[in-house]
C-alpha cells in the first residue's frame, strides 16, 4: 500500500472522463489499496481514482464513524441506475478542494450498481449520506465536481482562490 498525492483544483486532470476498469487485475487491487490508504489518511469518506491521477472508474467509500470499525467499500465501474425526483440539500466537502464546504442539492435517493474486486455485481438503493457520497464520487468519474452545482459567483470565487494558490506554489 502507498499513500498517494491527491490532485487539487485547478488541476485539469480532475475534469477527465474516467475509463471503465473492466477486468480486475493485481494492478487494480493495488490501486484500490492505495486509494483506501490515501482516503483514511486525508481523512475522507470517499475517493475516486482520478483524484490520485488515475483516470479509471474506481471508487472507495467508508462511512464508518471515528469510533466504529472500518467498513471499506471498493466500487468497480459504479453506476447510478435511478435517481428520485425528490431532492435534498446536504453539506459537501471534497478532498480535491481542501477546507471548502458548501450545501449542495441532489436527488434524495438513488439506485446503484457496481462490481466488487471479486467480480460480484452489487445493486442497491441508498439514501442519506451514502446517496450523497455515491453521487459525489460517480460525478468525479465524469469530470464533474460539487462546485459545478453552486452559483456562478460561489464557483468563480473558489476557483480564483485555488488558482491563486497554485500560482503562488508554482512561483
Ligand atoms: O471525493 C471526495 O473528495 C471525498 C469527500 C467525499 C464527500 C464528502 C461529503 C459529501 C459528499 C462526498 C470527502 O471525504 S471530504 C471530507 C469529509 O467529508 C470528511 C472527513 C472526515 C470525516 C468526515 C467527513
Ligand atoms: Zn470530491
Amino acid at each position: 500500500m502507498a499513500l498517494r498525492d491527491i490532485l487539487t483544483l485547478p488541476d485539469p486532470r480532475l475534469r477527465l472522463v474516467s475509463k471503465p476498469v473492466g477486468a480486475v487485475t493485481d494492478d487494480i487491487r493495488r490501486l484500490s489499496d492505495d486509494m483506501l490508504e490515501t482516503m483514511y489518511a486525508a481523512p475522507g469518506i470517499g475517493l475516486a481514482a482520478i483524484q490520485i491521477g488515475e483516470p479509471l472508474r474506481l471508487v472507495v467509500i467508508d462511512l464508518a464513524k471515528k469510533d466504529e470499525e472500518r467498513r471499506p467499500i471498493v466500487l468497480v465501474d459504479p453506476e447510478i441506475t435511478w435517481s428520485s425526483e425528490e431532492r435534498r440539500v446536504h453539506e459537501e466537502g471534497c478532498l480535491s478542494i481542501p477546507e471548502y464546504y458548501e450545501e449542495v442539492e441532489r436527488p434524495d435517493r438513488v439506485r446503484y450498481r457496481y462490481r466488487t474486486l471479486a467480480g460480484e455485481v452489487v445493486e442497491g438503493e441508498a439514501d442519506g449520506m451514502l446517496a450523497t457520497c455515491l453521487q459525489h464520487e460517480i460525478d468525479h468519474l465524469n469530470g464533474t465536481m460539487f462546485i459545478d452545482y453552486l452559483s456562478r459567483l460561489k464557483r468563480s470565487r473558489v476557483l480564483r482562490k485555488f488558482e491563486k494558490a497554485a500560482r503562488r506554489e508554482g512561483a
